[in-house]
């Protein structure tokens, strides 16, 4: 009898401890999850790309961060175009605005959200090497400043507008 009591108090010794060990794991990815990008807290909201044929297009979107720290993201990639860059527009001098890479990368400050559209900022996708048809998706890969990395899904729509800024290489400075 008194073998058996020990015994159930050896078992649930091991119950506690190993909750404990548990416990300690998932402590410890907090932190670390702190001290960089918390990509889990990052989204892309209204996302979608310009239909195109051949060329370049661009993507459009915005970006909310509702994490503690202000997030730079750096970089994208995605399977439809080898060379992805982060546009802004600009005046280019004579009084037009023309789209060039943004130094530095994007910023999107702590519980805040960055607005990617036609006319502004975007994600401009290069030498496509396939036609991008709308109502199919795309798959971007987000790069932050720290390395860490978040993977969006984007809608690929028919867009009139601004067909002059995005549909043509003249329009591009660089
Ligand atoms: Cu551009």
């Amino acid at each position: 009898m008194k073998a058996f009591i020990r015994t159930r108090v050896l078992a649930i010794g091991v119950t506690v401890a190993a909750g404990i060990t548990l416990v300690g794991c998932s402590d410890d990815s907090a932190g670390d999850a702190k001290s960089g990008t918390d990509v889990e807290s990052i989204s892309l909201q209204d996302s979608w790309v310009k239909a195109a044929d051949s060329g370049m297009t661009a993507m459009f979107g915005t970006i909310v961060n509702g994490s503690d720290t202000d997030v730079t993201l750096t970089a994208v990639t995605t399977t439809v175009s080898p060379r992805v860059e982060l546009h802004e527009m600009a005046p280019d001098g004579s009084g037009a605005m023309k789209m060039r890479e943004k130094d530095g990368g994007v910023v999107v400050a702590a519980h805040d959200s960055y607005e990617l559209a036609p006319g502004g900022d975007h994600i401009m996708l290069f030498d496509l090497p396939a036609p991008v048809q709308a109502g199919t998706d795309v798959a971007f890969t987000f790069e932050f400043a720290d390395g860490a990395t978040a993977r969006f899904t984007s809608q690929v729509r028919d867009f009139t507008g601004a067909r002059e800024d995005y549909g043509t290489g003249e329009a591009h400075d660089g």
